[in-house]
């Protein structure tokens, strides 16, 4: 099973969703449960594209075909990731701040929450701060994600946060945020309850928080 781990992994690295597609169905059809084809294979693979992009060996057209191609064979395991482990993973509600169009990292860390085994609302992007407060009344996640990757839109996740105190909810949640201006230091700064350097740690750190 090794030997297919590794080539689901090159594939997706590569971007070919049919042959990923493809080998996550044989990889089920040997045996494997949906959470080893995930942790084993692909995201194994999106690891490697994480780093190669990271060091600008890789570049964005390439990252989103590799994206898309993790999305295409999560539809295939999605449904086979057990409810018992969505249930007890919780919901998160992640959107993109207001005045910011960037939903890549966005998307990968919704994808590895949902891989995670949580049920994940996607509000999109250019999300105004009372749009977060409507979401968390509607859905009750056990988690709000904001995502920020410019300067500029950083202090709307402040005023995120600030419009879920006002509106008396704000203990009802934890609040995760992250994208790449977005430190450490400034998730404390705001108030905020973790931050999430990247999609894996972002994964594990929602894990932490509803744990
Ligand atoms: Co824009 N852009 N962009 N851009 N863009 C940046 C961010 C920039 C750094 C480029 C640069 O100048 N070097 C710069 C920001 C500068 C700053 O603020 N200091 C910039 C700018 C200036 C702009 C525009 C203003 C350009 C213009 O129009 N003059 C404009 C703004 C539009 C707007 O949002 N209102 C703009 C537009 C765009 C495109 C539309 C062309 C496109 C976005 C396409 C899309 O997202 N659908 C784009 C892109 C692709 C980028 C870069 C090149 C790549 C961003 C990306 O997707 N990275 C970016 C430069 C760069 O970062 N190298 C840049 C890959 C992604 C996987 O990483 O998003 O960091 P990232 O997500 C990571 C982590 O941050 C973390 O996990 C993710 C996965 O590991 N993470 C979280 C993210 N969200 C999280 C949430 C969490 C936890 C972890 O919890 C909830």
């Amino acid at each position: 099973m090794d030997e297919l781990y590794e080539k689901m992994a090159q594939e997706l690295i590569k971007g070919n969703e049919a042959d990923v597609r493809k080998l996550t169905q044989e990889a089920l059809d040997k045996g494997a449960t949906a959470r080893e084809v995930l942790d084993q294979g692909l995201l194994a693979g999106m690891d490697v594209v994480g780093k190669r992009f990271k060091a600008g060996d890789m570049f964005i057209p390439e990252v989103l075909l590799c994206a898309r191609t993790m999305h295409g064979a999560m539809d295939i395991l999605k449904p086979l990731l057990s409810e018992a482990d969505a249930a007890g993973s919780g919901k998160v509600i992640i959107g993109t701040v207001e005045g910011d169009l960037h939903d890549i990292g966005k998307n990968l860390v919704g994808m590895m929450l949902e891989g995670a085994g949580f049920k994940v609302v996607d509000l999109g992007v250019n999300i105004k701060p009372q749009e977060f407060v409507d979401a968390v009344k509607e859905h009750k996640p056990d988690i709000v994600g904001m995502s920020a990757l410019l300067t500029t839109t950083m202090p709307k996740m402040e005023e995120t946060i600030t419009a879920l105190k006002e509106a008396g909810i704000r203990d009802q949640v934890k609040i995760m945020a992250g994208g790449a201006p977005v430190t450490q230091d400034f998730i404390d700064k705001i108030g905020a309850d973790a931050y999430g350097a990247n999609a894996a740690s972002a994964s594990e750190n929602a894990k932490a928080l509803v744990a």
